[in-house]
């Protein structure tokens, strides 16, 4: 009768019913933080004044922040570890590994619900955890005790049958699945995966499934858990956390997408959109200058290991850089004590240390015009560091097939595939994991760094409210474009007024010096607003800049929670036509706002055209209460005087 999505949310839903489009609360048993989203996260809690966290566990990862080219990110690092001492929350070092792999290892737990202040947090479906990415406020709440909302969503199956051949990876399985559905398609959906195909696939491939779902937009995806589950669990000394988990065999679900592994072929994203999905061989003989092994998506004992045997006795083409990120301490330490790190090494291979590195910019952008093929996730426009530069994404097999030919490669054909395996015990070593130590908890003073500063308030929104479009932007505007991250930026996550002279400077390079002069106003945009990253600076930086609403054709889930919670409108056009009728310099009024939005349809004028111009906001009844309160931070100061 349910599906194993459902099974999850009823055994933690603490507020409305399981119909798809309702808003729904869960109780959060875990929690993560990455440091580029933590230091806001833990200066929310900060504000939230609790003594200690109320989930059944919480984890500060360092991962993102690591070539501390100043003292800025190191500073940030001692503030997390402080908050995290304060607090009770387990810290991991930075060189432990990133966080969505550092989760799957030693942390995650079948059946039991995640969120995390980093989008590829359902990385933890690949174990049978409802596991949801989410702003730094609200996993800030979450370890406060309080529910998380979503829209109850829709559960799509993914029925998987056969088996990949060799040399056709799991990444190829989700290329397909972003080919079918695209980066907006999975908004406010569950991908489960089920069919015998599933059988076939270990945890990690699980993971790497589950963690690029992200780029649908999706809430979630989710494998079951089985045998294959508990041999991994097992693998890491955890099998004790084990339970077996599936639909029921009667089970409903929205919609079928049938999905034939033995049918699959390697397939490739091409610039600037996880989407854009074509198979390898028509790209074939494409020069290249680097490639790029590692990320949350690709960066498994599993992945690294097929590479190194990929590798083995040959050498990376002359021109091409081939750069290598574990991702997990665990990884590179067994990778070392077998011997495949050699192999790396004497293949000419640059190997990094373990963390999202060039993943977000930090460090290896590639040269001007520059085409870099990497295991990751995103390719968004200027991600990479190098604007001009073409990012394609591909399989761990396509990558090394083509490190080794300088040119784009179907690895089938090429290269021999033998079997590698996932093995059945790991060395474990938490060196660089601090527990929760009782003595230090409520005791701790937090460590703050010049560079943190204050989280900007919200405000409510006000009954007359008369603004200029700012700016008027396409379909598929990333959080890459709203508050770009990378070498330069990362280390100011913490400085909002230092980043929102950045303010979606890629997509139009006047408009921080815009909202200023005209003391903030609107954002004008298509469809899929807001898609990628979980990062709340894409609304606190905009919110900082006295932006009041986005005017769009639809949202990404994570950023519309993120502006409701920074108090800024998400409007959407009744009628996507009138996209058209707006320009920048346009004056837009707005009358009766606080009886209208209760009503979720909004009128505006815009007073420079003469013409009326119809709009929807789609806020359940608790996003609402916050938005009329100014957001979710402010409206929790405001409980607490
Ligand atoms: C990303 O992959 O875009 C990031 C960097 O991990 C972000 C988090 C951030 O912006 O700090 C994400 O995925 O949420
Ligand atoms: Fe890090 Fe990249 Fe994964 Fe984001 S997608 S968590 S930057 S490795």
């Amino acid at each position: 009768m349910f599906n194993l999505t459902e099974k999850i949310i009823a055994a933690h839903l603490t507020e409305g019913e399981m119909i798809a489009g309702q808003e729904i609360g869960l109780r959060i048993d875990q929690t993560l933080t990455q440091d580029s989203t933590g230091t806001m996260a833990y200066l929310e809690l900060e504000a939230m004044g609790i003594e200690r966290v109320k989930t059944k566990l919480s984890v500060a990862y360092i991962d993102h922040n690591m070539l501390q080219a100043g003292p800025e990110n190191f500073d940030d690092h001692l503030f997390i570890q402080s908050a995290a001492k304060n607090y009770g929350i387990w810290f991991s070092k930075p060189g432990n590994g990133i966080c969505h792999q550092v989760h799957l290892e030693r942390f995650g737990v079948p059946g039991d619900t995640l969120i995390g202040s980093d989008s590829h947090t359902p990385t933890a479906g690949g174990l049978g955890m409802l596991a949801i990415g989410a702003g730094g406020v609200d996993v800030a709440a979450a370890m406060a005790g309080k529910s998380y909302y979503i829209q109850m969503p829709e559960v799509v199956e993914v029925h998987l049958t056969g088996k990949l051949r060799p040399g056709v990876a799991a990444k190829d399985i989700i290329l397909y699945v972003l080919q079918q559905e695209t980066v907006k398609g999975g908004v406010n959906k569950v991908y489960e995966y089920t069919g015998e195909g599933v059988k076939t696939l270990s945890v990690p491939e699980r993971a790497t499934i589950t963690n690029m779902g992200a780029e649908l937009g999706a809430t979630t995806s989710i494998f079951p858990s089985d045998e294959i589950t508990e041999e991994f669990l097992q693998s890491m000394g955890r099998g004790e956390v084990y339970q077996p988990l599936a639909a029921d065999s009667d089970a409903c679900y929205s919609r079928r997408l049938e999905v034939a592994l033995d049918q699959l072929v390697p397939l490739i994203a091409c610039p600037h959109s996880p989407d854009n999905v074509v198979t390898v061989s028509s790209l074939a003989g494409t020069e290249i200058g680097q490639v790029a092994i590692g990320s949350c998506t690709n960066s498994s004992y599993l992945d690294l290991a097929k590479c190194a045997m990929l590798l083995k006795g040959k050498k990376v083409h002359e021109d091409v850089s081939l750069v290598i990120s574990p991702g997990s301490r665990q990884i590179l330490k067994r990778l070392a004590d077998e011997g495949l790190l050699s192999i790396f090494l004497e293949a000419g291979a640059r190997v990094l240390e373990c963390g999202c590195g060039p993943c977000i910019g930090m460090g290896q952008a590639p040269n001007n015009n520059g085409k870099s093929l990497r295991t990751f996730n995103r390719n968004f426009y200027g991600r990479s560091g190098t604007k001009s530069a073409d990012v394609y994404l591909v399989s761990p097999e396509t990558a090394v097939a083509s490190a080794l030919t300088g040119v784009i490669t179907d690895p089938l054909g090429y290269l021999e595939f033998g079997e590698a395996k996932v093995p059945s015990s790991f060395k474990i070593d938490d060196n660089l994991l601090i527990a929760p130590n009782e003595a230090y908890i409520g005791q701790t003073p937090l460590v703050k760094g010049p560079n943190i500063k204050e989280v900007p308030a919200a405000l409510p929104p006000t009954e007359e409210m008369s603004a200029k479009v700012l700016t008027v932007l396409e379909d598929n505007i990333t959080t890459d474009h709203i508050m770009p991250s990378n070498a330069a930026l990362l280390p100011y996550r913490s400085n909002i007024p230092y980043l929102a002279d950045y303010c979606l400077t890629p997509s139009d390079s006047e408009f921080p010096s815009k909202a200023k002069a005209n003391g903030g106003g609107i954002i004008v945009a298509g469809e899929n607003y807001g898609q990628g990253s979980s990062r709340e600076h894409a609304a606190l930086a905009p919110l900082y800049l006295g932006v009041k609403a986005v005017v769009a054709k639809s949202f990404a889930r994570i950023h519309k929670q993120n502006l409701v919670n920074n108090g800024i409108m998400p409007l959407i056009f009744a009628d996507s036509n009138d996209y058209a009728n707006l320009h920048q310099g346009d004056e837009l009024v707005f009358s009766d706002l606080l009886s209208q939005i209760p009503t979720g349809k909004i009128v505006m004028q815009n007073k420079t055209t003469g013409q009326k111009i119809n709009l929807k906001i789609e806020l359940g009844d608790r996003q609402e209460k916050l938005l009329l309160a100014g957001g979710l931070l402010t409206s929790i100061r405001n409980q607490k005087e």
